[in-house]
């Protein structure tokens, strides 16, 4: 029997570009990737999340972002999640032969932080970062959340994100998202023996 085509090797990738009076933001994602980044947003400790956001997924990522930041970060890491969230859903395409959720549970020294995602087709978020300072470096930290919901809504998807217990700031944000990358990447995975379903009984997602 020859061998059918598959998918399977198909490198899967989003490329947004995304242009608002707020924002202006470039972005490509591999989903199949080494690990590789080239980061730039303005906010240096968003840059550091995003880059091992990208190494413990096994993506690459090249992504700018030109943001009002005279305003405040706010346009800038929210802005940023949407976009990468769709890009994740153009580099899936129609989601046929991956295991669709995924979780992880991830500590960082003194801090554990779980998170779970779906990427259901709806949008919901819980974050729960348990941060307790305005500022990591030099990143209001209030954003976490509106990056996390932001992805949820251009990913179509739920994204849980809890930490249990920690006492650094920047862990309890850092061991966040390491958990939603390794989360996200099981998420996307590629499902061998239901290589060409959908992972729904609804026929859509
Ligand atoms: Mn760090």
């Amino acid at each position: 029997m020859p061998e059918a085509e598959s998918v399977t090797n198909v490198v899967r990738t989003g490329t947004i570009t995304r242009d608002t009076t707020e924002t202006r933001i470039a972005l490509t994602l591999n989903l199949d990737g080494q690990g590789t980044y080239q980061v730039s947003t303005g906010i240096r400790f968003f840059d550091h999340m995003l880059e091992l956001f990208t190494r413990h997924g096994g993506f690459d990522l090249t992504l700018t972002c030109k943001g009002d930041l005279d305003v405040d970060q706010h346009h800038t890491v929210e802005d940023t999640g949407i976009a990468l969230g769709e890009a994740v859903l153009q580099a899936l395409g129609d989601k046929r032969g991956i295991l669709r959720a995924g979780y992880f549970v991830m500590p960082m020294d003194e801090t554990l932080a779980v998170a779970a995602i779906d990427l259901s087709g709806r949008t919901a978020y819980a974050v729960d970062d348990q941060v307790t300072v305005p500022l990591v470096g030099d990143l209001q930290t209030e954003l976490v959340t509106d990056f996390f919901e932001g992805f949820a809504r251009g990913a179509k998807s739920n994204v849980h994100i809890k930490v249990l217990y920690g006492r650094s700031n920047h862990h309890k944000i850092e061991a966040s998202f390491k958990a939603f990358a390794r989360a996200l990447r099981g998420a996307c995975s590629r499902d061998e023996r239901m290589a060409d379903l959908l992972p729904s009984t609804k026929g859509l997602l």
